[in-house]
């Protein structure tokens, strides 16, 4: 579309007529939006012309960076060709059956069929009406009951939004839906006990999951969901010891076991799925974004054999299904998308090299007065910011709530051109995974440009 507007009539006709999700609508329109106008590599332009480091990439999703002629020309091909048929109906079209077949050959064992959405939220409502059916089937319908986690993110949807564990979201709607409860997040610094070491730690928040099943009864839980990593959440990595321990838990227990990889699947953390990285095995998936690297809306589900045999051999009709399921153009671009994350070696790239770089920088990261931890997984990574650091036994102090130090700082990332989030008092990013060694350096000049900044301002907090 060709830039014919201004800066200001861009924000004034948004103001009028675009109203954004999670935002205050009203101190948007006082404020006006940064307008994003075009995009390459890593990086993005506004419509002043700056430059911006996108650490973000997009919203999680851009895995392969901006601009990829494979993914433009495949969507143009099957927009010329079939732009859009369903899958219901008892049809198919070529992208969808090939995509279904790309995804269970790199999906981990056990996995060899995908239920198609539009997004991630939509789903993980698929997940919980597949749970429960499946529990049905079993002739065990009062399992019903999904587990799921404190200041996890599984979407906007009414059942997204209940999975999904944000006091904020639960206030508005009357959420969470019915059969939807909540344990607390594997997230030290919130929960850990003097002196306890991280694996300890890890353990102890996976017996949270063991006493709500019995409190809930294990004979009402269907599921438990979590992302491997938390990422809207603040990018909570957990301690090595609590993953292995929710899948004995949930196995001991017969809990089907879920990994929403909206976030951590398609090489985020360095492996094609998450729950490869953090070691364990879930009996589905929940993925979207990095699926299409975020250039046409794509998601869905992988689901294991476990409950793919149920629906199938004893299923009958699924009553659930979206216009959307198996889009053949977002199908089309999403296997373009898969052969060239393989073609240069992007999982690879990130499990032995920018992933470790990354590491190695973040760890150097401790000796900034205003870095309580600075953590990475892959290509994730957030540091917590302090006002006092931590000392021999002396935990870090955080910033009280009267003071914002993570908007104080993404607003020095936003005027020096860089994009990275704040959750709290966390700064996260989720670069896109083509991002060089060369360009992490670039951006952790940016980073530490911010930080100093953001200490010029609060050090007399
Ligand atoms: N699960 C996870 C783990 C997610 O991160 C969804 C489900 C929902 O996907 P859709 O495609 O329906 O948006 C997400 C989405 C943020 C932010 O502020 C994160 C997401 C979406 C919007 C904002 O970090 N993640």
């Amino acid at each position: 579309m060709p830039h014919t507007r201004t800066t200001a009539e861009w924000q004034a006709a948004d103001a009028a007529h675009f109203l954004h999700p999670f935002t205050d609508f009203k101190a948007l329109a006082a404020k006006g939006s940064r307008i994003i106008t075009k995009a390459e590599g890593i990086y993005l332009w506004d419509s002043d012309g700056h430059k911006i480091f996108d650490a973000m990439s997009g919203l999680w999703c851009v895995n392969v960076g901006y601009g990829q002629r494979a993914l433009i020309d495949a969507a143009t091909r099957q927009l010329e060709t079939l732009p859009f048929y369903n899958a219901f109906f008892q049809t198919a079209t070529p992208p969808a059956i090939a995509l279904a077949e790309k995804i269970a050959s790199l999906s981990p064992p056990g996995f060899e069929h995908v239920f198609f959405t539009g997004s991630g939220s939509e789903g993980n409502d698929t997940i919980v009406r597949m749970v429960r059916r499946y529990w049905d089937l079993l002739g065990q319908p009062e399992r019903s009951v999904i587990i799921s986690r404190q200041n996890a993110y599984h979407g906007s949807t009414m059942a997204g939004a209940s999975l999904g564990g944000m006091p904020d979201m639960h206030t508005q709607g009357g959420l969470p839906i019915p059969g939807i409860v909540h344990i607390d997040q594997p997230y030290m610094v919130e929960h850990a006990k003097p002196g306890e070491s991280r694996d300890d730690f890890g353990l102890r928040a996976a017996s949270w999951l063991e006493a709500k099943i019995l409190e809930v009864g294990a004979d009402k839980v269907a599921a438990f969901i979590g992302e491997p990593i938390q990422g809207a959440g603040g990018v909570i990595i957990p301690p090595d010891t609590y993953w292995p321990e929710i899948q004995r838990i949930c196995d001991k227990h017969g809990i089907l076991l879920v990994s929403d990889e909206v976030i951590c699947g398609f090489g985020r953390t360095g492996e094609w799925f998450g729950c490869e990285r953090l070691g364990y095995k879930p009996d589905l998936i929940t993925f979207a974004k990095g699926i299409t690297s975020g250039y046409i809306p794509l998601g869905g589900v992988l689901v294991g054999e476990r409950v793919a045999r149920v629906l199938i051999d004893q299923g009958g009709d699924f009553n659930h299904g979206y216009t959307y399921s198996g889009h053949p153009v977002a199908c089309a671009v999403a296997l373009a998308n898969l052969q060239l994350i393989e073609d240069l070696q992007l999982v690879e790239r990130v499990r032995d090299e920018t992933g470790p770089y990354l590491a190695k920088q973040y760890a150097a990261l401790a000796d900034h007065p205003l870095v309580g931890e600075a953590e990475t997984c892959g290509l994730m990574a957030a540091i917590r910011l302090v006002k006092t650091k931590a000392s021999g036994t002396q935990a870090a102090v955080p910033f009280g709530p009267e003071v914002s130090a993570g908007m104080a700082c993404r607003g020095h990332c936003f005027a020096n051109g860089l994009i990275m989030r704040a959750v709290g008092d966390r700064m996260i990013i989720a670069p896109p995974l083509v991002l060089t060694c060369e360009q992490i350096d670039e951006m952790m000049v940016l980073i530490r440009r911010c930080l100093d900044l953001t200490w010029t301002d609060l050090k007399g907090e």
